[in-house]
């Protein structure tokens, strides 16, 4: 869900509540978005990641009804508002995008065997939306958390995580990885995860010092269902059963000097983008552990290539875009492309002190192919989903 106005979410979902249901709600829970420093289209590959949530949020106001009827209101979205019983969740056909995650959620949750009644909900949020910062994850994971509140038990943010990924996977239509819902659920605040895809073991990696975490908007609309990311997806499963291994994940350096040169040549340099990216990750924990600029600017770069020549999800625009960023850090720091690709965002890693070099920069120096200016937002590091007191 994403909004023009200042009002944070949590008072617009508040305002929302009273207006649309006539009383107050009773709980509050938020989720954050998330952006990825690097490590792209690794997780379904069963690889490493390195998301950080970061404080742009989707916020849940909610309270119980006393029979099976969901009503749910988006107040972002003019105020549409969808309706529907607990045990009709999931039958997503017809159903907007959006009610699809909330309906995802409550029928995911209900195949868990917990007990879900019926509830009434107000959406708000600050995360740009189509811009790759996961605002579908976020919204998931707040809902979740608000069924949990309001139905009285508790889930592990892991098996939150599963059920977000599965509502997405098999009810808003995106086979995607659990990067999102992951980095959403177990966030932690002034630090980014290293996170291991196959055993859904977390890192937390301090950020390093005077380093801001920058997400530059290119204001080229992408969607996940819409583009390439299942083709991918397909490609690396096409990649992983051609080298004999479960997950691109298993492929080491033997394996791929004698087998990598018998794959199809475009799902060869799919795999070898997942492989790289995957190690430049462990890679990333190290540099940052050590607060080493250089290195973590190298793999940033690094990384960005291997998604614009072998994975092919970059576009122009965005390339010219991180390039640009990238000049203005030098050795201090890195650019990249983010999350799934074909347009949405580039993450900076720079030092505090260059933030507005950076915002001249991009002000003077880029337009969208539809001549839009990219928007900046200087982003920290946040904890993962919870309730709101
Ligand atoms: C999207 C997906 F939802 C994630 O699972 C992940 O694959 C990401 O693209 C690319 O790294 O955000």
């Amino acid at each position: 869900m994403s909004q023009t106005t200042t009002t944070p979410p949590r008072e617009r979902a508040v305002q929302g509540f009273a207006r649309a249901f006539g009383v107050q709600p009773q709980q509050l829970s938020r989720a954050p978005a998330r952006v990825n420093l690097i490590g792209e289209h690794t997780d379904y590959n069963e690889g490493y990641a390195m998301p950080c949530a970061i404080d742009r949020d989707t916020v849940v106001a909610a309270a119980p009804r006393d029979d099976d009827v969901v009503e749910v209101l988006a107040c972002d979205l003019d105020g549409a508002s969808a309706r529907f019983r607990v045990d009709d969740a999931s039958d997503v056909a017809g159903s907007p995008q959006w009610v699809r995650y909330v309906q995802g959620m409550v029928a995911v949750l209900r195949e868990r065997g917990l007990p879900v009644r019926g509830a009434q909900l107000a959406i708000a949020g600050n995360v740009p939306q189509g811009a790759g910062l996961s605002s579908s994850a976020s919204l998931e994971l707040a809902v979740g958390q608000a069924l949990a509140s309001l139905n009285g038990w508790q889930l592990a943010p892991r098996a939150m995580a599963l059920a977000g990924q599965r509502a997405e996977n098999a009810y808003a239509g995106c086979q995607c990885g659990v990067l999102d819902q992951m980095s959403s659920a177990l966030g932690v605040a002034g630090h980014a995860l290293l996170l291991d895809c196959r055993s859904l073991d977390v890192q937390p990696i301090p950020l390093p010092a005077n380093t801001a975490v920058l997400v530059i908007d290119s204001k080229i609309q992408r969607g996940l269902v819409d583009s390439e990311y299942n083709l991918r997806r397909q490609q690396c499963e096409a990649a992983a059963a051609g080298l004999g291994v479960k997950a691109l994940r298993d492929v080491d350096d033997d394996l791929w000097s004698r087998r990598g040169g018998t794959l199809d040549l475009v799902v060869r340099r799919r795999a070898r983008h997942i492989i790289t990216d995957s190690r430049r990750c462990e890679l990333m924990a190290d540099a940052m552990r050590q607060g080493d600029l250089p290195a973590i600017g190298r793999l940033m770069r690094e990384s960005h290539w291997s998604m614009r020549d072998d994975f092919e999800i970059t576009v122009p625009a965005i390339d010219a875009l991180a390039a640009l960023v990238q000049g203005v850090i030098g050795d201090a720091g890195g650019a990249r492309m983010t999350g799934g690709g074909f347009g949405g965002c580039v993450i900076a890693l720079a030092p505090v002190g260059q933030v507005d070099e950076i915002r001249a920069a991009v002000a003077a120096g880029y337009r969208s192919p539809q001549g839009r200016e990219a928007e900046v937002h200087v982003c920290a590091a946040s904890h993962g989903a919870g309730s709101l007191a």
